[in-house]
């Protein structure tokens, strides 16, 4: 089977960490790419980053595959949300974001068992899904042929629904046990302003705590992976011994600036 990185990390005991990729440009991403051996995976942020589906995306995959020997995997999460009763063309985001080589993609709100099953279909191939198959060059970016990638894709591809809103919350079981879902993937601010509590600062309120914890829960009873964005080292280890399986730890913008800011701080005496 093609495998990649993020997968042989979850096959270990320890949590498969990851970064976000917000700004747009192949150097940018393989710089970040190449930041840490510690990576397993990176967001690509098509919902509030800059980076554009087509052709940034492309880009970027390109990018971070050919970064090392053992690249962290590639996840795009899309614009579109899975908020129900709206069609905000997940179809063809996902399939665009797949078909650039992306190792998996994640939703944004994703708020229904019924969704949840859409984003599979739209993400495996038959018999599975009803993913279409004709991407010339998406074989070639994993570096495999086209039969090798038709047969391991639906194994291989990750595919993660963000829990971060009430709705969410109301049907977080049924979504918990859709066939096809890997990961449930917690966005503390949303999950937190959907419920009217103040935005993590940088931890989160301790309403938004019982929330997160009762995910992490739930997701583990259903036998799926829960995933924990967070926005530095430290919050990220303490996630890591509460048994998160994956973690956000830091957002390229975020560490662009704080390390630039607190070089000039102590050049400046500070
Ligand atoms: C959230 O916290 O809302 C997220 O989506 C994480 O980026
Ligand atoms: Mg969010």
């Amino acid at each position: 089977m093609a495998t990649h990185r993020l997968l042989t990390t979850l096959k270990s005991s320890a949590p498969a960490l990851g970064a976000w990729v917000t700004l747009p440009g192949a150097i940018h991403a393989r710089t970040v790419a190449q930041a840490s051996s510690h990576l397993s995976w990176l967001i690509i942020d098509c919902e509030h980053g800059l980076i554009s589906l087509n052709p940034g995306v492309v880009e970027t995959v390109q990018a971070i595959e050919g970064s090392s020997s053992s690249p962290p995997s590639s996840i795009v999460r899309i614009p579109a949300t899975g908020i129900s009763g709206t069609d905000t063309g997940l179809g063809w985001q996902i399939k665009y974001a797949l078909d650039a080589g992306a190792r998996g993609v994640m939703v944004p709100m994703v708020g229904s068992a019924e969704k949840a099953r859409e984003i599979v279909a739209e993400a495996r191939f038959p018999p599975v899904g009803r993913r279409g198959f004709g991407s010339p060059f998406t074989p070639g970016i994993w570096g495999v042929n086209a039969s090798e990638y038709l047969h391991s894709a639906n194994d291989s591809i990750q595919v993660w629904v963000q829990i971060e809103s009430k709705e969410g919350m109301q049907n977080l079981e049924e979504i918990a046990s859709v066939e096809g879902i890997d990961a449930l993937f917690i966005g503390p601010y949303d999950l937190s302003i959907s419920h009217g509590l103040p935005p993590p600062s940088p931890d989160p309120h301790p309403e938004a705590e019982k929330l997160i914890q009762r995910i992490r829960e739930v997701t583990h009873k259903a036998g799926k992976k829960c995933v924990m964005f967070c926005t530095n080292g430290e919050q990220a280890a303490k996630r890591a011994k509460e048994g998160f399986d994956m973690i956000n730890v830091i957002i390229d913008a975020n560490a662009l600036s704080n390390g630039i800011g607190s070089s000039l701080a102590t050049a400046a005496g500070q």
